[in-house]
């Protein structure tokens, strides 16, 4: 089955636990423990990439490990360099509100032609950066929309789906203070008509996955905590699959 449909068929069961993994953070090993623990606490899928460091190799290696796992994983590219062989999909993703011409469309001219070749099955997303912005902002050389704003998150979204993207993507950035404002959450998802909508960065406790889930996320993604605290993870995992 495709990915876009495995997760069209998930969202209809309620909203979907995303789990990310950084090569560059966590080897293949600890991957592949990681992986299957998740998988028993009823995670959707993996997102596998990061921001800086990330090595092809390890990364196919991570790949591998977390595919023996059952559940599909897409690539979350921070740059040509994580599009990898091995993962059943990757969020083809534009850096909307960058103020770089490479991360709007540079690194997707590049990165196609072996997205293609490694059979990867392309998840086309409007990636918008929301506040702190963490690495993904830095890097990306984001202009990111303040907190207070939601209308600016609201015409970046529509614009993205307007434009053909099935997948919008909140990010607050990797181990932010704050995770994306449930106003923001709501106002987007008010504006949406098929796209789904994913929401991550700083999501660290049960009470946040669920107040943004109820806000309209339809996917929400966590990092850091994974490879801290496992057990928050079920928390969190338990808190927006009893909605
Ligand atoms: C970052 O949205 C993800 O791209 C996850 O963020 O590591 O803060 O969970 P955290």
């Amino acid at each position: 089955m495709k990915v876009s449909e495995y997760l069209k068929q998930k969202r209809d069961e309620g909203p979907l636990h995303l789990s990310l993994i950084d090569p560059q953070k966590t080897d293949a090993g600890e991957a592949e423990r990681i992986g299957r623990e998740l998988m028993d606490l009823g995670t959707d899928a993996f997102l596998v990439g990061g921001s800086l460091g990330v090595d092809q190799r390890e990364a196919e290696e991570v790949v591998k490990k977390l595919k023996s796992s059952g559940a599909p994983v897409i690539i979350f590219p921070g740059d040509v360099n994580n599009v990898v062989r091995g993962a059943d999909a990757i969020l083809f993703m534009s850096l909307l509100n960058s103020d770089s011409v490479y991360h709007i469309i540079g690194a997707q001219v590049q990165g196609a032609i072996l997205v293609k070749k490694y059979h990867l099955e392309p998840l086309p997303t409007g990636y918008i950066i929301i506040g702190y912005g963490g690495a993904a902002g830095y890097v990306g050389r984001a202009r990111p929309i303040p907190l207070d704003q939601p209308y600016i998150a609201v015409a970046y979204a529509m614009a993205a789906e307007m434009l053909g993207m099935k997948y919008i993507y909140l990010e607050a950035g990797s181990g932010s203070p704050q995770s994306v404002p449930p106003e923001i959450v709501r106002a987007v998802k008010k504006n949406l008509e098929e796209a789904f909508l994913i929401v991550g960065g700083g999501i660290r406790t049960p009470d946040a996955a669920k107040l943004i889930v109820e806000a309209g996320a339809d996917m929400i993604v966590t990092g850091n905590i994974l490879e801290k605290d496992l057990g928050a993870a079920k928390d969190i995992i338990r808190a927006i699959k009893r909605k």
